[in-house]
């Protein structure tokens, strides 16, 4: 997209009318409507075609609209609800400044679409930019233009790729201590120039015909991420399992191969969750087949797999291999499903199949349809589906993508529909799984994406490397999906292009157990990263590693269900949990899971110690027991065989003991490490871990006064083996419910 060369013009309105519950806006060429929705947000949409003026939001659950107050003064007009931010409009030129918050929209002539409206921000040099989903670069999102456009970069991920896989187009602010959000729900490509070309104001434009806006107060940033979600969509509890270690690799080439895989893990005693099938199994690359001579009989591979609690995830790419004897592309054929050029013939691709067609997943029928071939899968006892390739890629096309102009069936072009598409591809398939099995949570992984995406799937960020400096970019690229709305999510462990050694191995095992997906796959053509493949040490770091994620399972999917339930992510950003603290602002080489752990990996080749910040309160060193006063920055050695980790003073985190897979989410024993505090308090949400009967929460709550620590867990349904743990040292039993111990107070 380029304004480049293009006058653009200011908008102006000669007229307003107070509707029942909207504000109307007549202009010469364009029109608009203010209406206040759930959560105090305000959107402003724009309009030049009286056919875009029923634009809906393909990815917002709208509830009712809100009435608010409405103030004239000559040509401005003043709205307020129930926020602490008013909204004021200005009708010539039209702008609005929703309580220092200040904008102006544009139109504007894009060389691609000839049409385009941009938005021009004032800046305060003070504000940050958070959001924006995937992202490489830094946690704070400003200096820099940013485009969304899902693209599958063609050299994979460098540190400077953009745009990537997926499209946000969310942006949190925070100036002084308060958040806004900004979200523009549009899905032609939108650019957001965060005062990069010009450092006194940010300019976020749209090529389509219309700009329709979202205005989330806050003030503060998880207010935000809570009043999105409820626009966007909150996350489906997944199966416990997903939690588990998966291995995949691009080159896992027969029955055999797998098996020898799965072997060297019970050998070598290290957990395992699931095996991840890439493109080497399908038969000619046609989705929906396996290839007969490589995996003579999956379902007999897959219940072999399955009796040692093992599970199997295929991955499944959106193109169908142009074959005229390939009933899948005959189906499509039939119904006309796939995309087409503007003289009606079917687009052809390029993809792994040779001569590929796309199916239009933006239409319910066809949705439909994709969506029961997976039952196909799910015969041979496939446990989840992964999504690939759905950007969608098409190797001949521009930008490695299927051409802007190619025609969706409802007349509408890809350049309005392309940032969909992984959306939509990911609909289809969550809503068949739910529909051939009721009573099994759907677990989807996925690479393309928009806002919302997270209703339907996890997300993996794509083709990073075996490199030292992707190792560190996935934590803010992490963390920013998780403040767009996305909390599970999960980079490739060991690196995906390029060759891993065994330091790096390690590091990226131990970070990645924080993860919220925790899998380990690599490319074809690269040296073999499993956890065995960098000598008996490198090997004894990596179970530890995973025995340790095993043990973490009770608070990750405590902290997991709170982020279905509020939208607020697994991962979090310092920021997020202690906003008046600027040192927090932009630290992004540590991080939170849930509020009580804070991770400081080691991300430099050879180090040996670094510095770790720890915010307000008292901290604890998850492993020694040492006590730390925060509002400092402390240093601490970084030997290769563990990660840094802090438990903040007054928790109680529930873990378990390490075990090869994961079994219900009901944990025998449960331990709940306690962290000394004068309060002390911590839950753990536990149900089956599968299937859709109600869970419960098991809280523990005590204090901790003059040598003295008295604990009372709540009433549980369930019985099992309860201990606490104090420090690094001893286990005590909790016998009944209640605990008294004496304990020597430690010195900081
Ligand atoms: O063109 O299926 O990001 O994870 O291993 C490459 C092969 C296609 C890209 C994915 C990667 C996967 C690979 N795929």
């Amino acid at each position: 997209m380029s304004a480049r060369n293009r006058r653009s013009k200011s908008v102006s309105f000669h007229s307003s009318n107070l509707g029942k519950k909207d504000l109307q806006l007549f202009g010469d060429s364009v029109r608009g409507q203010v209406t206040l929705l759930e959560g105090d947000i305000f959107r402003i949409f724009l309009w030049k075609n009286e056919e875009d003026e029923q634009k809906k939001s393909v990815v917002l659950k709208q509830g009712g609209l809100g009435t608010f107050d409405l103030r004239r003064e000559n040509d401005s007009l003043f709205l307020s609800g129930n926020s602490e931010r008013s909204l004021r409009i200005d009708l010539k030129p039209f702008s609005w400044d929703w309580d220092g918050v200040r904008g102006g929209i544009k139109l504007f002539q894009d060389e691609r679409t000839g049409q385009g409206l941009v938005m021009v921000l004032e800046e305060g040099s003070g504000r940050r930019y958070y959001g924006l989903g995937e992202r490489v670069g830094r946690l704070n999102k400003k200096g820099r233009i940013w485009t969304n456009w899902n693209t599958d970069p063609k050299r994979g991920v460098r540190l400077n790729t953009d745009p990537l896989y997926q499209s946000h187009p969310f942006l949190i602010g925070v100036e002084e201590k308060r958040a806004f959000g900004l979200y523009l729900d549009e899905s032609w490509e939108t650019r957001f120039d965060l005062a990069a070309s010009s450092g006194g104001r940010s300019k976020i434009a749209t090529c389509g015909p219309t700009f329709d806006l979202y205005l989330i107060p806050g003030p503060s940033i998880k207010e935000v991420v809570r009043r999105f979600t409820t626009l966007s969509g909150k996350a489906p509890l997944p199966p416990l399992w997903a939690f588990g270690y998966h291995q995949c690799r691009w080159g896992y080439k027969s029955e055999k191969f797998v098996g020898r895989v799965v072997q060297q893990f019970r050998k070598y005693q290290i957990p395992l969750e699931s095996i991840w099938l890439d493109i080497d199994y399908m038969r000619g690359y046609r989705v929906f087949s396996f290839d007969e001579r490589k995996f003579p009989d999956p379902k007999r591979m897959i219940k072999r797999m399955r009796d040692q609690n093992i599970r199997t995830v295929v991955i499944v790419d959106p193109g169908v291999k142009f074959d005229k004897r390939w009933p899948v592309f005959k189906e499509g054929l039939e119904k006309e499903a796939f995309l087409k050029k503007m003289n009606g013939e079917i687009y052809v691709g390029k993809v792994w199949p040779g001569n590929t067609v796309f199916p239009d997943f933006s239409r319910d029928d066809v949705r439909k349809w994709w969506g029961e071939k997976h039952r196909f899968y799910l015969k041979n006892g496939v446990a989840g589906i992964w999504n690939d390739m759905n950007e969608p890629t098409s190797f001949s096309g521009p930008e490695n993508s299927v051409p802007f102009d190619t025609l969706h069936s409802s007349g509408t072009t890809h350049a309005k529909l392309h940032n969909l598409y992984g959306y939509y591809m990911n609909q289809a398939c969550f809503e068949a799984l739910k529909r051939a099995r009721p009573r099994t949570r759907p677990f989807i992984l996925t690479r393309s994406g928009f806002s919302g995406v997270q209703k339907f799937a996890w997300v993996w960020t794509g083709d990073n490397r075996s490199d030292w400096k992707h190792l560190s970019m996935s934590i803010p690229m992490l963390l920013n999906l998780g403040l767009s709305g996305v909390p599970f999510v999960g980079a490739d462990i060991g690196g995906f292009g390029g060759d891993c050694d065994g330091e790096l191995f390690a590091r990226w095992m131990w970070l990645g157990a924080f993860y919220p997906f925790m899998r380990n796959h690599s490319s074809t053509g690269t040296i073999r990263q499993e956890p065995w493949c960098f000598g008996r040490k490198i090997l004894r770091i990596a179970r530890d590693a995973i025995r340790f994620r095993y043990r973490l399972l009770p608070y990750l999917y405590t902290v997991a269900e709170e982020a279905c339930r509020t939208g607020i992510p697994v991962l979090r950003p310092l920021c997020l949990e202690y906003p008046d603290d600027e040192k927090c602002a932009e630290i992004e080489d540590e991080f939170l899971l849930g509020n009580d752990l804070l991770v400081a990996p080691a991300l430099k080749k050879n180090q040996k110690w670094r510095r770790v910040y720890l915010p307000e309160g008292q901290w604890e060193d998850f492993w020694s027991g040492s006590r730390y006063l925060g509002q400092k920055s402390i240093r601490v050695d970084t030997p290769l065989e563990s990660i840094p980790l802090f438990l903040r003073a007054g928790a109680a985190v529930p873990l378990t003991e390490a075990s090869l897979n994961t079994k219900r989410a009901v944990w025998k024993p449960l331990i709940w490490r306690v962290s000394l505090a004068e309060r002390v308090t911590g839950r753990v949400y536990e149900d089956e871990g599968e299937g859709f009967k109600k869970g419960r929460v098991r809280k523990i709550r005590g204090s901790f006064r003059k040598g003295t620590l008295k604990l009372t867990q709540g009433k549980s349904g369930t019985t099992g083996k309860v201990f606490v743990l104090i420090g690094s040292g001893k286990r005590y039993p909790l016998g009944g419910r209640s605990l008294v111990l004496r304990i020597r107070e430690k010195k900081i």
